[in-house]
């Protein structure tokens, strides 16, 4: 398989995630969303969204969207379940994922971060309050859930991790990122970690990708 991502997008290191969660090896190409990449015309053809990630499974057409592609690699693909069997529980893992993916991440990714700053002329502290703000509420709603419905295990859904947990330990490194303050979150920081003592997620981890800075 071949990817195209980028070392800090939380989206790919949750697809990351997944391809070694689950054995099936990929090659990853780093777009370069700050130079702008994302918007050549040649990764365009691939996603006219301009977003990574992007991935080629043999010769059929890109898939895209971090969530379509977990669950076509849920799908298609064999080695670890990512996704309870039973229907209320698989309900609740796909809503905590969506809580991050749908609600959350879409405040703060590049084109929205540079449009307040270049539409709106937001000074950088005050675009950086937006998306610390936008991680706070994702952040907020998951501390509630997880530390009060009877579901959460030492994954989000029940002892395995689920797409949940990619979800949430994706959101969890953009704190470290963006400098966002997580104390409040005792139940996120508890999850967030088993998921990074995990050897495939901390080798999906976005500072260990080429391109990353040292820390
Ligand atoms: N909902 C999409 C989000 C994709 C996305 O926005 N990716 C970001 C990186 S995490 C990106 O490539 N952004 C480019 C831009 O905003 O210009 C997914 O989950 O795959």
């Amino acid at each position: 398989m071949l990817m195209y991502g980028n070392w800090r997008s939380a989206a790919a290191f949750r697809v990351r995630i997944a391809l070694k969660l689950k054995g099936i090896p990929y090659e990853e190409t780093f777009i370069d969303l700050d130079a702008g990449d994302q918007h050549k015309p040649d990764f365009r053809a691939i996603n006219p969204q301009g977003a990574v990630p992007a991935l080629f499974d043999g010769d059929g057409p890109p898939l895209t969207q971090s969530l379509a592609i977990l669950d076509y690699l849920e799908e298609t693909k064999g080695g670890v379940r990512l996704l309870p069997e039973e229907p209320r529980a698989r309900a609740r893992a796909r809503s905590l994922a969506q809580v991050v993916a749908c609600d959350t991440h879409p405040l703060y990714v590049p084109r929205v971060r540079n449009f307040l700053m270049e539409e709106y002329d937001l000074p950088r502290e005050r675009m950086l309050a937006f998306l610390r703000n936008a991680f706070e509420t994702g952040l907020r709603t998951l501390e509630a859930r997880l530390s009060r419905e009877p579901g959460t295990g030492r994954f989000c859904q029940g002892d395995a991790v689920s797409h949940a947990d990619l979800c949430l330990v994706s959101l969890w490194v953009g704190t470290g990122i963006f400098g966002v303050e997580t104390a409040a979150y005792p139940t996120v920081a508890r999850i967030a970690a088993e998921c990074l003592a995990l050897p495939a997620v901390a080798e999906a981890h976005p500072l260990r990708q080429p391109g990353a800075p040292s820390a």
